[in-house]
């Protein structure tokens, strides 16, 4: 076999290989390397007569730059397909389905509030916020509930010094409002509050509150009627009857503790409002003469009525639950339903 027909030969053999698949760098090592085959037949050139030399030499090269060119197509096409591969397994399919989202929703102390707020907004209230760290002025004293007055034991609440306490009800942001506001003024103040009670069905050291005030001229208990009333209407249904019964709050005179006809059995007596027909949801009344002079503002000009009323408890009957505890727990399966 003359060189010719051995490099022919070695081209077929190593196109051959490069198609069955052979690890690429094993075809080059035995075909191009230093102890590969086309270096071989370089070797054998000194059998080859000095004239044919250059050609064979030429024809060598040829060979060699054949197969590197056939390892690099085959490399390519490797590399086209693994691509090809790649692709086709991460296509993403636009028109799927998202992955949905859990966001979670208010918590129903939370929606109560809001909707609260919403209706004495409708009526032109504006809300106003305060600190829950208050002085004793603010949530007694100004209130018309001095030091040591019996009246005081009813929202014991809890001391940072003498004079510094968690507010126990919301009416310290109204006294605030009222030295710095010229009437008139219709404001609620929804937040938390604090007492120190024990934990029971009915019963939170901690807890939210509504209150609201309205402070002008010729303002009377009939206009605390028609916003009460209205009130009642929006949270417990159309048919809704409210009633006063006479009560006592040292910030207001007269007082009366508000109750709604039962929303379930308008009134003829049920387990809801335990055989009333009745169901007490709020405290009331006009703004003690005391209070006003108290906060700068003259009694025999000015007169107000002011309410309040607890959160949780209007949250209880409004979404049918027996026990505010629930509400704080953060159980899933209990708030997941509201
Ligand atoms: C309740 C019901 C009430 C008020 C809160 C109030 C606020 C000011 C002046 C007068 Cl600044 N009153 N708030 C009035 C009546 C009832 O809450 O059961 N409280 C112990």
């Amino acid at each position: 076999m003359d060189i010719k027909e051995k490099l022919e030969m070695i081209k077929k053999e190593a196109i051959e290989m490069l198609n069955s698949g052979i690890d690429l760098e094993a075809i080059r090592v035995k075909y191009l390397g230093k102890k590969g085959e086309l270096t071989a037949v370089l070797r054998s050139m000194g059998q080859v007569a000095p004239e044919d030399r250059p050609s064979i030499g030429k024809l060598v090269n040829e060979a060699n730059a054949y197969i590197e060119q056939a390892i690099e197509n085959k490399k390519s096409s490797f590399m086209e397909k693994a691509m090809q591969a790649k692709l086709l397994a991460e296509t993403i399919d636009v028109t799927e389905p998202g992955k949905k989202v859990d966001v979670g929703h208010r918590h129903p102390i939370s929606q109560t509030e809001e909707k609260l707020v919403d209706i004495f907004v409708g009526m032109g209230f504006s809300v106003v916020e305060g600190p829950e760290i208050e002085y004793d002025y603010y949530n007694f004293e100004a209130l018309n509930l001095p030091k040591n007055h019996p009246a005081r034991d009813t929202q014991d609440t809890f001391y940072i010094t003498d004079n510094i306490l968690l507010r126990s009800q919301t009416s310290p942001v109204q006294v605030r409002t009222m030295e710095n506001t010229k009437p008139p003024i219709r404001i609620i103040s929804p937040g938390r509050v604090y007492r120190a009670d024990p934990a029971d069905a009915t019963h939170s050291p901690i807890f939210h509150q509504m209150e609201g005030l309205v402070v002008d001229k010729g303002i009377t208990m009939g206009d605390l009627k028609g916003v009460l009333e209205l009130f009642a209407k929006k949270v417990f249904g159309e048919n809704t009857k409210i009633r006063f019964r006479p009560h006592h709050f040292p910030f207001t005179e007269p007082s009366a503790e508000v109750d709604v006809s039962c929303w379930e059995c308008g009134g003829k007596g049920c387990r809801v409002c335990k055989g009333e027909g009745w169901v007490e949801i709020l405290g009331a009344g006009m703004v003690h003469p005391f209070v006003l002079k108290n906060c700068g503002i003259d009694p025999n000009v000015y007169s107000g009525f002011a309410f309040g009323m607890g959160i949780e408890r209007i949250a209880l009957s409004v979404f049918g639950i027996d026990d505010m505890r629930l509400f704080y727990e953060n159980d899933e399966r209990f708030l997941k339903q509201f």
